[in-house]
């Protein structure tokens, strides 16, 4: 039997890359990639088939459901959270209209198959909207069911598309009766902010942390856009990858619902540049916050409960915060800016 496709997309962005990676060291998927930006050569061996598109366009995914039988989507695509602030509508019009293309091709696929093909989506610690400072420290690790009150477009996006995503998982055609069979699988993990070895992000708030963390590796001056007591979560790469992967092999009859939190660390920017400084003794770090990003990283929890993720599928991180710093990011870093 040949082995099950997968679509990914937004495979272009950080967490798709890696992701690729994994999928072809497992060697038990076989990845179809879309982003708007081709596919790197580098990266193209480790696909089955790239598309360059956009998710907006329907007509697309269809050819692309046309000639796969697709298993399984990760839908990574999405505007960020400050990116969004910028364009608000835009925000929108991608992360909730193209996440509905998506939802309705794989329904659609899900009925052709006639089994429920899985749906993986990355959510966020931005679906979360504390009110002040003084209540997220109070408020510490929030479960999943508290504060869901986000405060940018983005969060409110992700919000509402996991809603989208239980709806059709459970409740979609429910007037003509469609049979639980025939509907897709929807999968949901609430990210906190991601910092990766390879890439640096763009358009979203967790991105001090990333940006810091690469500025001191290739000796430039990074001028911090939060106040350095500014907390959140954070996870390594790999960690993320390890995440999605878990998610899509949980047992289903096992799941008690379509929403998880997965933790890992959380810190401040100063807790960051201490790291950093560790290994650059002389990185140029200032702080010069930016009222509304701050205001956003504020509004977001200092660290996340993510206890039903245990229970139900084993959720646990591999890389705490010294072995994500100490063995992962610095050494990697490194490496990679001395080559270049
Ligand atoms: C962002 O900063 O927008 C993202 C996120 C926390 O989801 N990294």
């Amino acid at each position: 039997m040949s082995k099950p496709v997968v679509l990914v997309t937004g495979a272009n962005g950080e967490i798709g890359r890696s992701l690729l990676q994994k999928l072809h060291a497992e060697g038990r998927y076989r990845a179809v990639t879309v982003d708007l930006t081709p596919l790197p050569e580098r990266y193209r061996p480790l696909c089955l088939e790239t598309y360059a598109g956009n998710i907006m366009d329907k007509y697309l995914l269809d050819q692309i459901a046309a000639h796969h039988e697709i298993e399984v989507v990760f839908h990574l695509a999405a505007l960020l959270s400050t990116r969004g602030e910028r364009d608000p509508e835009l925000a929108h019009q991608v992360n909730v209209e193209g996440t509905l293309h998506l939802l309705r091709m794989a329904q659609n696929q899900s009925g052709r198959l006639g089994r429920a093909v899985r749906f993986i989506f990355p959510s966020s610690i931005a679906v979360y909207g504390l009110p002040s400072v003084e209540e997220k420290a109070k408020a510490g690790k929030v479960v999943e069911d508290s504060y869901n009150v986000p405060i940018t477009m983005y969060g409110c996006n992700k919000l509402y598309c996991e809603h989208l995503g239980r709806y059709f998982t459970q409740h979609f055609r429910q007037l003509g009766a469609l049979s639980s069979a025939a509907r897709l699988d929807f999968r949901s993990l609430r990210f906190p902010g991601l910092i990766s070895a390879d890439t640096v992000p763009t358009g979203g708030t967790s991105d001090f942390g990333p940006e810091m963390l690469h500025a001191a590796a290739k000796g430039e001056k990074y001028a911090c856009f939060v106040r350095e007591d500014t907390k959140i979560p954070f996870m390594a790469m790999p960690d993320a990858v390890h995440a999605l992967m878990g998610m899509l092999e949980a047992d289903r009859a096992k799941l008690t619902d379509s929403v998880y939190n997965v933790g890992a660390f959380s810190l401040s920017a100063k807790d960051i540049e201490q790291r950093v400084r560790k290994h650059f003794p002389d990185a140029d770090v200032t702080y010069a916050p930016d009222a509304v990003r701050n205001k956003i990283c504020d509004s977001w929890p200092e660290d996340l409960d993510d206890t039903r993720a245990r229970n139900d599928w084993g959720w646990k991180p591999i890389w705490d915060v010294e072995r994500a710093f100490e063995e992962y990011l610095l050494p990697s870093i490194k490496k990679r800016y001395a080559k270049e």
